[in-house]
């Protein structure tokens, strides 16, 4: 949401909040109590939206001028963006921490757990990735789409395996040699995008949130 923000141009507050003390006046706005989440400015005043994919679909019906659209134009096309975006928050993202909260060395844990969640994770990216178009860069063709949005995040923290799991274990050749490439080609256009930069952090001051 952060990122469309930025695309949109569309001029926002930022207010960091406290997840481990939530104030009642954050959980007046969001009873489930989650990031992000935006009190918008309506006819009757300002009001409280959340929920990720809502919040973006928000903007793009609120602001449709600001900025390159979060759809293709084409029906077919938008319905596709849709279900690769549910299957980015339903799919990849969960995977992600399964992967990365697994601990091999403790309780149940094992090295063979860990590979096997390690494995369930790059299938979900290259599944992902098989759907983009193939000259891409990003998943529709020369701009980005709300889809790309919404994995971004997680995709610019992808050093996080390194750093707790030994590496993310890309297979180095594989029969998915191609797709991968197609992955790296939209990584290196996500990563460059000025609203990557300007909601990014170097990883230093991430490091001890992902450690707690
Ligand atoms: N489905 C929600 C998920 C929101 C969510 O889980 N946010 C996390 C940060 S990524 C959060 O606020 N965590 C704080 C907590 O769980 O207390 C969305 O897409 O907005």
């Amino acid at each position: 949401v952060w990122l469309v923000l930025e695309e949109k141009k569309i001029p926002y507050q930022y207010k960091e909040v406290n997840p481990y003390h939530k104030e009642p006046s954050f959980l007046a706005l969001n009873p489930r109590g989650l990031v992000p989440t935006l009190e918008v400015s309506t006819a009757d005043g300002h009001k409280p939206l959340y929920e990720s994919t809502v919040l973006l679909e928000y903007l793009e019906d609120a602001y449709p001028n600001h900025g390159p659209s979060l759809y293709p134009n084409n029906p077919y096309d938008k319905a596709k963006v849709k279900i690769w975006a549910d299957f980015v928050t339903s799919r990849i993202i969960p995977a992600f921490h399964r992967f990365l909260q697994y601990q091999p060395n403790t309780g149940s844990g094992t090295p063979e757990g860990l590979e096997k969640l390690r494995q369930e994770f790059l299938g979900k990216l290259v599944e992902f990735t098989r759907e983009m178009d193939p000259v891409g860069p990003y998943f529709t063709g020369k701009e980005p789409v709300l889809v790309d949005f919404v994995l971004a995040p997680w995709a610019v923290r992808l050093w996080v395996f390194d750093e707790f799991k030994g590496g993310l274990g890309k297979p180095e050749k594989s029969e998915d040699q191609k797709v991968w490439e197609r992955w790296g080609k939209w990584l290196e256009a996500v990563k460059g995008r000025d609203s990557i930069k300007r909601t990014t952090s170097d990883a230093q001051h991430y490091l001890p949130i992902y450690k707690r």
